[in-house]
């Protein structure tokens, strides 16, 4: 049995609900200032967030579904520029305070640290991103708490690729089964493990509605007194509070060690 020596997290919708309530947001007002006839709705987006990367997403939908709205050369100068724009929309909401963190996140990183235990990120979103939630959330010395942020522009592929969780074990100088990643999503999972971390999925609004049986376990968030936790742990049915032990008890009887 592999002692838990680090918590990576991914950002969009594992640390906070950033996809409906920030990005597709961000990303409609940015389509309308510039004056594009695109809209994402919910079930659009939740449909493209299988592209990981905003600018990805963004050629993605102009190939896939509207190839005539924009030529070649105008499309390559106007998304890059449409994705600054979303992505400073997105900074915005996010220092209005309209993104608060998920419930249980802050008391899992503040037991992490009195336990020792690292804390990381492993995210496909910008470094730009990660700050503005961060800053909002944690306040100016967020980094204290995070000192190893890897994004994913800043290596060769983002996720279901694993480079962000081999680049995260690599600055963190552990092995992956010393590890547990949290995940809200499919590719994120997929990542992960392919990097040989263990993963606990904590669905969020845009996780798809599908079993996922390489996960050591996937909830429906980490849980509060108030609102409990539900889905299945390596036991089974599980249904409580996520915290620091519940995660350690469940790396214990990781079927990667
Ligand atoms: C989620 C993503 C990101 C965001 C948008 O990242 O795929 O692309 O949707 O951010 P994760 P950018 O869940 O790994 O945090 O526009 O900066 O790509
Ligand atoms: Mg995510």
């Amino acid at each position: 049995m592999q002692q838990l020596k680090a918590l990576i997290f991914d950002v969009d919708g594992t640390l906070a609900e950033t996809e409906p309530d920030g990005h597709s947001v961000a990303f409609n007002m940015a389509f309308q200032e510039v004056g594009i006839d695109w809209h994402w709705d919910h079930e659009t987006y939740g449909e493209l967030l299988d592209v990981t990367g905003g600018k990805e997403r963004l050629f993605h939908y102009w190939q896939r579904y509207r190839p005539e709205t924009l030529a070649e050369a105008e499309a390559h100068e106007l998304l890059p520029r449409l994705h600054q724009r979303k992505n400073s929309l997105y900074a915005q909401i996010v220092a209005d305070g309209k993104i608060p963190l998920r419930p249980g996140i802050e008391n899992l990183i503040q037991t992490a640290h009195e336990q020792g235990i690292a804390t990381a990120i492993a995210t496909a979103t910008s470094r730009a991103n990660v700050t503005a939630l961060l800053h909002a959330a944690f306040g100016p010395d967020w980094e204290t708490k995070f000192p190893i942020v890897v994004v994913g522009d800043e290596v060769p592929r983002k996720k279901p690729a694993p480079d962000v969780y081999l680049e995260a074990l690599r600055q963190l100088q552990l092995r992956g089964d010393e590890c547990l990643a949290l995940e809200d999503s499919p590719a994120g999972l997929a990542a992960a493990t392919s990097a040989g971390i263990p993963c606990v999925v904590t669905r969020a609004k845009f996780t798809p509605d599908e079993p996922m049986p390489e996960a050591l376990a996937c909830i429906n968030g980490l849980g509060s007194a108030s609102t409990p936790s539900a889905g299945n742990g390596p036991d089974g049915a599980f249904h409580g509070i996520a915290d620091l032990s519940q995660l350690i008890a469940w790396h214990s009887k990781n079927g990667l060690n």
